[in-house]
């Protein structure tokens, strides 16, 4: 199977004399020892630094560079990411008494802000290196894709009684699909390196699909989709799975937490877990759409949400998988029309490599949908 190890350490001079200078603005105990480059993300830039402590053990933290041309206004981010990792860390202590697990936190700097600057003007955070585990681009087995989509729900109903208010929008209209959709019309309409006619199929592909794009904001409208505080990003890399037991243990990557609905949530992790090719795999025949991995979804949310989400979410859980992958396609397409320009590429056409994927999973979700539908109806009706 294609497990892809996402802590690429790496020994480059650079990095670590970068991470060291970093690490030391940090209110965080110790000598620093080494650091590397994280490979994984699209967004931002991930390291790790570990630094021996008095006693001699060593201990890892996490350094991030945030990405500011994707994230306009840093601080409203770190702001919102405060706010949600005291939020979580609070009710965790209340409800357990103790920790019980890792949570995410934020290590102060040693000026007493939540963040560093550098002298380029970027924007660092320091979080505690959630220890014992690994994220997956690709899941193996059910019980991953069982725990993380448990995860994720748990995640939704530790956020539910956060003020919404308090939040920023990191990035607005994230998954507004349909303004997605007519901001590839509008990038396609200049196509500003002239690569539409080489995608041709598939701008026909997402254009066949418009009508799609306003299902759930139809749903938003009419009252029978509640915006909730919804995590944004569940992509199956943002979950940290314990290596020895395969336990989901903590939801990483708060950038986006916003707004939104619990159907995106589930369906970011209909794109990322189902399939069992890379997100740039180029054989699209890899592609496919596994029923016991959405069934394991299906089971693993609603074992943490299906007390708090309504008849109309559930209908539209196979759905869901479906509409964010075309979001998620129609973003890397954009992307590509524009001159890669948003998601970090590491070769050329790489933004169209995963524009493919996405569509050839969404027909395959079509050509399931009925299934999964089923499935769906099968399990609510057990649990009436
Ligand atoms: P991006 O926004 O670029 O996706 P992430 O916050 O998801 O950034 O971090 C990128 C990767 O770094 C994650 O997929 C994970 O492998 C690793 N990572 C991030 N935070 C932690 C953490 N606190 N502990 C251990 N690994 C982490
Ligand atoms: C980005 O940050 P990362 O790699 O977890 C992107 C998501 C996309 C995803 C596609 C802030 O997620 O919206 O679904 O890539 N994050 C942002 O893989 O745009
Ligand atoms: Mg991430």
């Amino acid at each position: 199977m294609s497990e892809v190890p996402t802590l690429v350490q790496n020994n480059d001079p650079q990095d670590q004399h970068l991470v060291a200078a970093i690490a030391n603005q940090f209110a965080v105990q110790g000598e620093f020892v080494s650091g590397g480059k994280i490979d994984s993300g699209h967004i931002n830039s991930t390291y790790s630094a570990t630094l021996r402590q008095a006693d001699g053990s060593l201990r890892r933290y996490i350094l991030q560079l945030i990405n500011r041309n994707v994230f306009k206004d840093p601080f409203a981010l770190m702001h919102n990411v405060e706010s949600v990792t005291r939020h979580i860390n609070d009710k965790v202590l209340r409800v357990k008494k103790d920790l019980g697990g890792q949570t995410l936190n934020l290590f102060p700097a040693r000026n007493g802000g939540a963040w560093v600057e550098d002298p380029a003007g970027g924007v660092w955070r320091c979080y505690n290196f959630i220890e014992g585990c690994v994220t997956y681009d690709v899941v193996e087995n059910t019980r991953q894709a069982y725990q993380a989509a448990r995860a994720f729900g748990s995640f939704q109903d530790l956020v539910s009684d956060l003020d919404a208010s308090t939040l920023r929008e990191t990035i607005p209209d994230f998954h507004h699909t349909r303004k997605r959709f007519e901001r590839l019309m509008a990038v396609a309409a200049t196509d500003p390196c002239g690569r539409l006619a080489s995608v041709r199929p598939e701008f026909d592909f997402v254009c066949q699909r418009e009508a799609l794009t306003s299902v759930l904001l139809d749903g938003i409208a009419a009252g029978r989709l509640p915006l909730r505080v919804t995590h944004n990003d569940t992509k199956i890399n943002n979950v940290m799975i314990d290596s020895a037991t395969d336990e989901a243990v903590c939801v990483i990557d708060l950038d986006t937490v916003m707004p939104g609905l619990a159907l995106y949530d589930f369906g970011d992790l209909v794109r990322t877990a189902t399939s069992p090719a890379a997100e740039d795999e180029t054989d699209l025949t890899k592609v496919q759409m596994r029923m016991p991995m959405f069934e394991a979804l299906v089971e693993g949310y609603l074992e943490s949400a299906g007390s708090f989400i309504n008849d109309a979410e559930i209908e539209h859980l196979a759905f869901s998988g479906k509409l964010i992958t075309l979001e998620i396609g129609i973003r890397f397409l954009t992307d590509h029309i524009e001159g890669d320009v948003y998601f970090r590429t590491h070769r050329p056409n790489h933004n169209l490599d995963r524009c493919r994927t996405q569509l050839k999973l969404v027909e395959r979700i079509e050509a399931l949908e009925e299934e999964m539908n089923a499935f769906v109806r099968k399990v609510r009706k057990g649990r009436h």
